[in-house]
C-alpha cells in the first residue's frame, strides 16, 4: 500500500511533507486511484468566500474506484456482511462482484424513473443492504443523494426534502430496530403533503406492514429491480461535482445541507480510513454507525469501499435481545476493527460485564470512538474489558463538515492518552485561538480549535446558500476554519476535545440545535416561549433540560409534559426529547430581550450558587423562582 504510514517516524515525516508541500502529498495520494481524467491543477483556495477546489478538472466517479477497481483481484470478496435486527433471522453477504450488479441494477431502476446527474434524491430507509446500494446507486449515475436518518420525524423529513427540492423518495415499508417496528414509508407519506418536488417514491419491502401505494407516485423496489440489466456506465463527475448532501444541525433554528463533493472527498475518506484503522486485506471491519449520520457515509461506505475492505453493516441496536449483541456479532463474525461511540460504550458499561463475558472478542484489534468526547472511565473499561488491554483505541475527532477523520491516533502507531484524540492527521493544520481570534501558540494552553488550511474533504457549501456556510464556518476568525468546539494542547501537543462552545449539544453523539428543539417545543399550543440547554449526562453524555413557560396556568403539569416530549418527537424526532422540562412564569432576559443562556445553563447543570454577572437582567427575581423549581 503506497498510501500506508507504518511508524510513527513516517508518520511526523508524512506530516512534514503534507504542510510544507500540501499539493505534492495530496497529489500523490491521488494518484492511487482510477481517474477518467487526471486533475491538471491540485488546489485552489480562499477561505474568504469560502472557494476551496481540490484536484480542478479531474473526472471519476467515486462508484468506479469502490466497486469496478476491486473486481479484478477481489470480485469474490465480501464487501459488505450484513447482520440483522433479530439474530434469528439469517445473516446475508454481498461480494464486491454482487454488490457492484446491485448498485448498476438499482441505477438503471432510477434512471428509469427519470432521475439524472444532478438531481437530489433523499434515502430514508432502514440499515439493509439496499439502502448502501441506493447510496451508491445514486453515486453511479451522478445523483446528489441526501441520506436522512430513519429515526428523523415527518416534519424533519419534509424540511429536508423541501430544502433540497429532491425529486425522488428512496424508502421502505418499514425498518426493525430492536422490539420496535417503524413505518417509514407511511412517515414519507405524511412528509410529502408538504413537497410537491417530488415525483416518484421508490419502497423497498422489509417489514411487510402495510402500506398505501400512491398510484403514478410509489413503486415497490421488487418490481422496478425485474424491469432492468446490471449494466450501467458510472457517469462522469468532475472532482468538484457534489456528491452528497448531509442535513446537520447549528446555532440557527434550520438544519443546514452540508454539501460534499466528488474527488477531494474521495481521497480523503478512502486515506484516512486505512492509516487510522490500520486496515489490512481481509480483516472484518465494524462501524455502528446508522448511514444517516456522517460517519456511516465516510466510514461504513465510502472508506471502506474505496480501500476494498469487507464492511460490517448492522440493522439492529446495541441492547437487543439483550446487551450482550455488540460482542455476540463480534465472535459471530471475526470482527477485527470496531468503531462506536462513547455513549454506546456507557450504556453497555452500566449494563454489567455479565454481558461481555460469554464471548471471546478475541479477534479484535483495533478499537475506535467518535461523536464526543470520551471520558476516562469508559476509555478504560473499553481497553480493559473489550480490547482485553491488547487493543489500541483511535479517538476520532471529526465533523459531518470536515467530511473524514481530522485528529486522531494511528492504530498502534500513535501513543494513545486516554480521552485525547491525540495528533492532527497529515494534511490537518489545527489552530487554538482566543475569542478575538488570536493565535494562541504553545503547548499547555486552551482555546477554540480552528484549521488554517483547507484539507481535500472540506466542506464547500451550505446547500442554495453558500452565504450561510460563510457565516458558520468562516466569519468568526478571519482565514480559519471555525470548527466550533473548544479544545485543550497538553504538554505534549496532544490534542483534547472539550466539548461544542456554541449552542448546539451533543445528545448521544447525536447533533442538535437548542433553538431546532425550541422550535419543536413551541409547535404545543399552549406553550409560549422556551429556551433548552444541556446539562451533563452520564450516559448520553449531554442531556436535554427545557425550561417552558405555558400561555395559561395548567394544573395537569405532568400531562402538558408528556404532550411537549410528544410534540418534540413529533416534530423533530425520539433523539430530541427532553430529559427534564421545567415549567417557569418567565426566562432570565436582558433588557434588549435576548435569553440569557449562560444563566440557564448554570441551574441546568445545578451549580446554583455562581450564576456569574446577573446585572444585566431585566428581572432578576425569575431567576429566583427557576432556581427554586430546578430539576436536579
Ligand atoms: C463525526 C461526528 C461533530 C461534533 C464535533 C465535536 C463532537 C466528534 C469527537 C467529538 C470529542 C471526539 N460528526 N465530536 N468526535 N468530540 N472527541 N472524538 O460526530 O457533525 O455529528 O458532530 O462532534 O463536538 O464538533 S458531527
Amino acid at each position: 500500500m503506497p498510501n500506508r504510514i507504518t511508524s510513527f517516524d513516517e508518520y511526523k515525516r508524512e506530516y512534514q511533507r503534507s504542510v510544507e508541500n500540501p499539493e505534492a502529498f495530496w497529489a500523490a495520494k491521488a494518484d492511487a486511484f482510477q481517474w477518467k481524467q487526471k486533475w491538471d491543477k491540485v488546489l485552489e483556495w480562499n477561505f474568504t468566500e469560502p472557494d476551496v477546489k481540490w484536484f480542478l478538472n479531474g473526472k471519476l466517479n467515486i462508484t468506479e474506484n469502490c466497486l469496478d477497481r476491486h473486481l479484478k483481484d477481489k470480485g469474490d470478496q465480501q464487501a459488505i456482511i450484513w447482520e440483522p435486527n433479530n439474530p434469528d433471522e439469517k445473516f446475508r453477504t454481498l461480494t464486491y462482484k454482487e454488490l457492484h450488479a446491485e448498485v448498476c441494477r438499482f441505477a438503471n431502476v432510477l434512471k428509469n424513473n427519470g432521475a439524472k446527474k444532478g438531481d437530489r434524491i433523499c434515502i430514508y430507509m432502514p440499515m439493509v443492504p439496499e439502502l448502501a446500494i441506493a447510496v451508491l446507486a445514486c453515486a453511479r449515475i451522478g445523483a446528489i443523494h441526501s441520506v436522512v436518518f430513519g429515526g428523523f420525524s415527518f416534519q424533519s423529513l419534509a424540511d429536508r426534502i423541501h430544502d433540497a427540492s429532491c425529486s425522488l423518495v428512496i424508502t421502505a415499508d418499514g425498518g426493525f430496530r430492536g422490539a420496535k417496528d417503524i413505518a417509514l414509508k407511511s412517515i414519507v407519506d405524511e412528509a410529502l403533503l408538504q413537497c410537491d418536488s417530488v415525483k416518484k417514491v421508490i419502497v423497498l419491502k422489509r417489514t411487510n406492514t402495510a402500506v398505501i401505494m400512491k398510484p403514478d407516485r410509489d413503486l415497490w423496489w421488487h418490481d422496478e429491480i425485474q424491469k432492468v440489466n446490471d449494466d450501467c456506465a458510472a457517469e462522469v463527475m468532475d472532482s468538484e461535482d457534489e456528491l452528497f448532501i448531509l442535513y446537520t444541525s447549528g446555532s440557527t433554528g434550520k438544519p443546514k445541507g452540508v454539501v460534499h463533493s466528488s474527488g477531494g472527498y474521495m481521497v480523503y475518506t478512502a486515506y484516512t480510513f486505512e492509516n487510522v484503522f490500520q486496515y489490512n486485506q481481509g480483516d472484518v471491519y465494524w462501524c455502528t454507525a446508522d448511514i444517516g449520520w456522517v460517519t456511516g457515509h465516510s466510514y461504513l461506505v465510502y472508506g471502506p469501499l474505496l480501500c476494498g475492505a469487507t464492511t460490517l453493516m448492522f440493522e439492529g441496536i446495541p441492547t437487543f435481545p439483550d446487551a450482550g449483541r455488540f460482542w455476540n456479532v463480534i465472535d459471530k463474525h471475526k470482527v477485527n476493527i470496531f468503531y462506536t461511540a462513547p455513549t454506546a460504550i456507557r450504556s453497555l458499561e452500566a449494563m454489567g460485564l455479565d454481558f461481555v463475558k460469554p464471548y471471546k472478542l478475541n479477534s479484535l484489534r483495533v478499537l475506535g470512538t467518535v461523536g464526543e468526547p470520551i471520558n476516562e472511565e469508559a476509555w478504560q473499561w473499553y481497553h480493559k474489558n473489550i480490547g482485553k488491554e491488547k487493543c489500541p483505541i483511535v479517538d476520532t475527532w471529526w465533523q459531518t463538515e470536515t467530511g473524514g477523520i481530522m485528529i486522531s491516533p494511528l492504530a498502534g502507531i500513535t501513543k494513545t492518552k486516554p480521552s485525547f484524540a491525540t495528533l492532527p492527521l497529515p494534511g490537518i493544520q489545527p489552530v487554538l485561538v482566543d475569542e478575538k481570534g488570536n493565535e494562541i501558540v504553545g503547548n499547555n494552553v486552551e482555546g477554540r480549535l480552528c484549521i488554517k488550511f483547507p484539507w481535500p474533504a472540506i466542506i464547500r457549501t451550505t446547500y442554495g446558500n453558500h452565504q450561510r456556510c460563510f457565516e458558520n464556518y468562516f466569519s468568526q476568525f478571519k482565514n480559519l476554519y471555525f470548527t466550533g468546539d473548544g479544545c485543550r494542547r497538553d504538554e505534549d501537543g496532544y490534542y483534547r476535545i472539550t466539548g461544542r462552545v456554541d449552542d448546539v449539544i451533543k445528545v448521544s453523539g447525536h447533533l442538535l440545535g437548542t433553538a431546532e428543539i425550541e422550535n419543536a417545543i413551541n409547535e404545543h399550543p399552549d406553550i409560549v416561549e422556551s429556551a433548552v440547554v444541556g446539562f451533563p449526562h452520564d450516559i448520553k453524555g449531554w442531556g436535554i433540560y427545557a425550561f417552558v413557560i405555558p400561555e395559561h396556568q395548567r394544573s395537569d403539569t405532568d400531562q402538558l409534559k408528556k404532550e411537549i416530549i410528544e410534540t418534540v418527537s413529533k416534530y423533530m424526532g425520539a433523539i430530541a426529547k427532553p430529559d427534564k422540562i421545567q415549567i417557569v412564569k418567565g426566562l432570565p432576559k436582558t433588557r434588549s430581550g435576548k435569553i440569557m443562556r449562560r444563566i440557564l445553563r448554570k441551574i441546568a447543570e445545578g451549580e446554583m450558587s455562581n450564576l456569574g454577572d446577573t446585572s444585566t437582567l431585566l428581572d432578576p427575581s425569575v431567576v429566583e423562582e427557576i432556581k427554586t423549581g430546578a430539576i436536579k
